[in-house]
């Protein structure tokens, strides 16, 4: 064991840095929509600034009632949040900071703090030259959208049929179905299946049916679901019964794999609507007995509890059919980043998708992979180093493999 010169480390540096700047990124868990779904596809600086992210920051400092702010005309709460949170103090937070990362990316000058500046350039811009332009600076080859056929606006459109923007590809979202039986039950059945509330007759054959149709529909790369720290399986609920007799039969029939993010407990404070979740500890013997049960599905597993990362990991070492992704949420911010992708590079290698981005305005595809890369890259280049103090020798062409591996080589690879 030896101690790497300045000149080796530097050589590896610039490999690391220069093969994360030539390779493109799957994205594979955002909310983004193609754009043939026109306004579900947020983007622009008012929803930059009404991002649920910032909306729970804004609402430590401003003196207006949930419902008074919920009943503003979106530029009116941007204008709230952009006061609350970049004028009256500092904008020192990760949000704060992906906002102003992303100005800055497109060319504007934050030094000036000119909102309306800010909305005058948006305007200018069409969707789809400005996706192009999102893709270019993010380094973006294709992103996974998150699609509810029990989302109103969504569903219409899917059924209508589009033409499909190559670079968006479907993942087949169950929450509804899942966590909320009792409403998604007659929705269900109004749209011909036949089902009943309290599980007779024909009702795992007809939501099988249903969940195929739409992976047929959607042309899903997968079927996802987010799911509370209570999760249990086996689990005697009506969530527990649709997952072991629908949803893992149709991953098996289909082969395809099984999105799972635990850990989220939804609304504690509803009057925040999407900014009024937060996330609990769940238990990992539920994701080892998935596992076990049944190693012919591949689950794409991210939990949001920081204390369930280290037994994700060790979970994800016992069982090949489970793939670690993404520092989700709560997670997304440089601390966690740095510490959960040392933690799973020093125990599992580089057999892991470190990150996602889950932006839910097409912007934030920048800075959330522009706050992640160089973590990820710094991460890497110690591992590489520390390879190299012991006189192994790795090529550029090495380095390039295992980053296409990590931004998204893996996930293309374990869900294929
Ligand atoms: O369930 C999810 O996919 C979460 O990512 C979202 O519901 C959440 O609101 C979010 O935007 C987190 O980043
Ligand atoms: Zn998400």
């Amino acid at each position: 064991m030896s101690y790497l010169s300045a000149d080796q480390r530097y050589n590896i540096e610039n490999a690391v840095y220069k093969a994360i700047s030539e390779t493109k990124i799957t994205d594979i868990h955002t909310h983004v929509y193609d754009p043939a779904f026109g306004e579900l596809l947020l983007w622009g600086i008012d929803d930059l600034l009404t991002y649920h992210y910032l909306v729970s920051e804004a609402f430590r400092w401003m003196d207006i009632s949930y419902d008074d702010f919920w009943g503003l005309p979106k530029q009116y709460q941007a204008d709230m949040v952009w006061k609350a949170l970049f004028i009256d103090h500092s904008p020192v937070s990760e949000s704060c900071r992906g906002v102003l990362a992303v100005l800055d990316a497109l060319g504007l000058d934050v030094s000036m703090r000119d909102l309306d500046s800010y909305r005058e350039y948006f305007e200018s811009l069409q969707p789809s030259e400005y996706i192009d332009k999102v893709f270019e600076i993010a380094n973006l080859d294709s992103v996974v959208m998150t699609n509810d056929p029990f989302d109103d606006l969504e569903r219409p459109v899917w059924l209508a049929g589009f033409e499909r923007d190559p670079r968006f590809h479907a993942a087949l979202r169950m929450d509804a179905l899942l966590n909320s039986w009792e409403t998604a039950a007659p929705k269900l059945k109004q749209w011909g299946y036949d089902v009943s509330v309290d599980f007779s007759g024909e009702t795992c054959a007809e939501v099988r049916r249903f969940l195929t149709e739409w992976i047929d529909r959607i042309d899903a790369l997968y079927m996802a679901v987010s799911l509370p720290p209570s999760f249990a399986y086996p689990e005697e609920s009506p969530r527990g019964r649709l997952f072991a007799e629908c949803v893992l039969p149709v991953a098996r029939e289909t082969n395809l794999a099984l999105g799972l993010m635990i850990g989220v407990k939804r609304q504690v404070n509803p009057d925040l609507k999407l900014a009024g979740d937060a996330f609990g500890k769940s238990d990992i013997s539920v994701i080892e007995c998935l596992c076990r049960e049944n190693q012919d599905i591949r689950f794409i597993v991210t939990m949001l509890a920081r204390d369930n990362q280290q037994e994700l990991i060790v979970a994800s070492r016992k069982f090949r059919n489970l793939h670690v992704f993404g520092c989700w949420w709560y997670l997304n911010s440089p601390f966690f980043i740095e510490e959960l992708t040392r933690m799973r590079m020093e125990w599992l290698g580089l057999s892991f998708t470190p990150q996602h981005s889950d932006a839910r305005v097409l912007d934030q595809v920048i800075y959330k992979w522009g706050h992640s890369l160089p973590i990820i890259a710094d991460v890497l280049i110690d591992k590489y180093a520390n390879l190299a103090a012991t006189g192994w020798q790795i090529s550029e062409e090495e380095i390039k493999r295992d980053i296409t591996g990590l931004l998204g080589g893996n996930f293309w690879q374990f869900i294929s």
